[in-house]
């Protein structure tokens, strides 16, 4: 293979490419189109769904939205497709979601780069010549210079091995692998494990007509509203008119995303106040603008909510105070009251969860204070002995997130070495983008980056603009191969870590921290320094010719 020559080749029909993208999340659609069509490479992804879209695709359940607001949660690669596209709501439904990576998907004429149905097996390296050749559970395989792993953060499911899983006997969903057929919860026992977002999404569903719903409670997360409502008239299209301004605007700010799509009406800025420098009265004032405002402006309402202790409790009774009003049962009411620090799990924004515990069919378990003992042909035990004999189990029990996706894969580097075994006390990378041992293989929304902590898709695109850059530099120069300085991966490291200690992220159980999955290393997975900084040290690494990294040249080139 000549693989210096695959570069203007284009058509990328043959199995001998440039580039190698594993899937077709917004990610990987931003990469295979940006390669392809503004860098004549050729390209191929990967995707292991029947469509594109990734997490759109997969968590298709009932209640599936949106965080970040549908104006702002968008591709920003095609002036002219960014134009055409409409919106309905201000937080977009999985539907319509899907719907618009379709319509990236024929507009850009991506499909014919994609390869569907697909799920990579391994990814091996090839010292001898700087290539990777990815193989897939069918057998097939390809051979590439530059990998891109753009499997996403939260996109294996995390199943837990509940004993007699296996005998049960009526329906069994998880959230995040949902089929595509319509589900019918109508006069049905269902019982949902579970109680994040994806949990509180569907549960307000499953408890419209299931004749019994249990919701199985281990840990209460906070709940916000959402405060979701149809776009004003007019309001999209003042939007699409300043994107460009608005998208510089968005990125200037932490998650790289607004409260609003519109700096203007009305504003609700971020607080810069410490909530302690405000008297009780004032506090009530701003907190309750924040929440009837909606989103996530309410974690922002003061500076150190999401900083301290003492700031992240006085939020959490805020919202105790708004459960204890909403729901009439007083003991369901303090069950649903997050024990947990304030922010340190993710946030969820909603509009009805704490309702539906009004209503005669639902009941919430404590399964935390009486744990499931097993699954049974029937339904569920708990440690008590309770029986819940139910017609459909819904899990709703999270991912392995951001390290899962590329743990699953046998991804071999240097010397054989197996990344899994190489994170295998956590994850160790350089800005999130690149692993020590593995040379060309580049990681999108990967752990020690901004990911989900950041308007995704934008994060998405800004590592995506990274790597393309990337590879024209080592191209240019002649270099075949480039991965982290151990030294510096392990100050990038370091320094991730440094700044998560210094926030209420680290003092609870979550995804974030890997506590969520038995037998995870514990460490926090994400950059929590801000959009803007994450960029900042990229861009300055880059700027640098990539200053930490090993740049080489194949032995035959050089
Ligand atoms: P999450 O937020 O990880 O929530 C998973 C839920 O499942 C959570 O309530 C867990 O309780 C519960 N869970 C997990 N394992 C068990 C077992 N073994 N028994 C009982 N309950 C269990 O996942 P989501 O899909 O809701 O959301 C993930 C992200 O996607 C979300 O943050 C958004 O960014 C989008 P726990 O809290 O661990 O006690």
């Amino acid at each position: 293979m000549d693989m210096a020559a695959s570069k203007s080749n284009g058509s990328a029909s043959g199995r001998d490419l440039d580039v190698v993208v594993i899937g077709a999340g917004f990610a990987g659609l931003a990469a295979l189109h940006q390669l392809r069509d503004r860098m004549n490479y050729s390209v191929r992804a990967i995707e292991a769904g029947s469509a594109a879209g990734g997490t759109w695709y997969w968590n298709r359940y009932p209640g599936a939205r949106c965080d970040v607001e549908s104006m702002q949660y968008s591709l920003s690669i095609s002036p002219e497709v960014e134009q055409e596209w409409s919106w309905t709501e201000r937080f977009a439904t999985q539907g319509e979601i899907l719907d618009y990576t379709q319509f990236l998907v024929d507009r850009l004429d991506l499909a014919k780069d994609i390869d569907f149905n697909t799920r990579v097996a391994s990814a091996v390296y090839d010292e001898s010549d700087d290539s990777w050749t990815v193989t897939t559970e069918g057998g097939d395989s390809y051979r590439c210079r530059w990998l891109i792993m753009a499997a996403g953060p939260l996109s294996t499911p995390n199943v837990p091995d509940f004993p007699g899983l296996d005998s049960f006997q009526g329906e069994f969903y998880h959230t995040g692998a949902w089929p595509k057929d319509q589900i019918s919860f109508a006069g049905k026992r269902v019982a949902q494990i579970g109680t994040g977002s994806s949990g509180v999404q569907i549960a307000q569903e499953i408890s419209k007509d299931a004749a019994k719903h249990f919701v199985l409670q281990r840990t209460a997360h906070h709940i916000i509203p959402a405060g979701n409502r149809p776009l004003h008239p007019g309001e999209q299209e003042e939007v699409k008119a300043r994107y460009p301004e608005l998208r510089k605007f968005w990125q200037t700010l932490l998650g790289a995303t607004f409260y609003q799509s519109l700096p203007t009406d009305p504003p609700l800025v971020p607080g810069d106040k410490s909530i302690f420098d405000v008297a009780p009265a004032e506090r009530q004032k701003i907190f309750d603008a924040a929440w009837n405002y909606g989103g996530y402006g309410f974690q922002r309402a003061f500076t150190d909510v999401l900083k301290t202790i003492d700031a992240s409790v006085l939020a959490g009774d805020y919202i105790a105070s708004k459960i204890r009003e909403k729901v009439k049962d007083p003991q369901t009411a303090e069950k649903l009251i997050s024990s947990q620090y304030f922010g340190t799990k993710r946030v969820i924004i909603d509009k009805n969860y704490y309702d539906i515990f009004n209503q005669d069919n639902v009941e919430l378990v404590d399964v935390k204070g009486d744990p499931i003992d097993k699954i049974t042909p029937t339904g569920i035990q708990l440690q008590s002995g309770r029986q819940i004999d139910v017609d459909t189990i819904v899990c709703a029990t999270g991912f392995d997130a951001l390290t899962g996706a590329l743990t699953r894969m046998d991804i071999r580097g240097r010397g054989g070495s197996l990344l899994r075994d190489v994170w295998k006390e956590g994850p160790e990378s350089h800005l999130g983008l690149m692993v020590s041992g593995f040379p060309g293989m580049f990681i999108i929304g990967g752990p020690q980056s901004c990911s989900a902590l950041a308007n995704v898709i934008t994060a998405n695109e800004q590592q995506v603009d990274w790597i393309c850059e990337c590879i024209t530099y080592l191209d240019e120069k002649g270099f075949t191969s480039i991965e982290p300085d151990s030294q510096a991966q392990a100050d990038w490291v370091e320094h991730v870590n440094e700044l998560a200690d210094a926030t209420i992220y680290t003092k609870g159980d979550s995804w974030y921290t890997g506590a969520n999955i038995d037998g995870k290393p514990r460490g926090f997975l994400l950059y929590v320094g801000g959009y803007p900084n994450y960029k900042a040290a990229c861009d300055e690494i880059a700027s640098k010719g990539y200053d930490g990294f090993r740049l080489e040249k194949a032995k035959e080139l050089t």
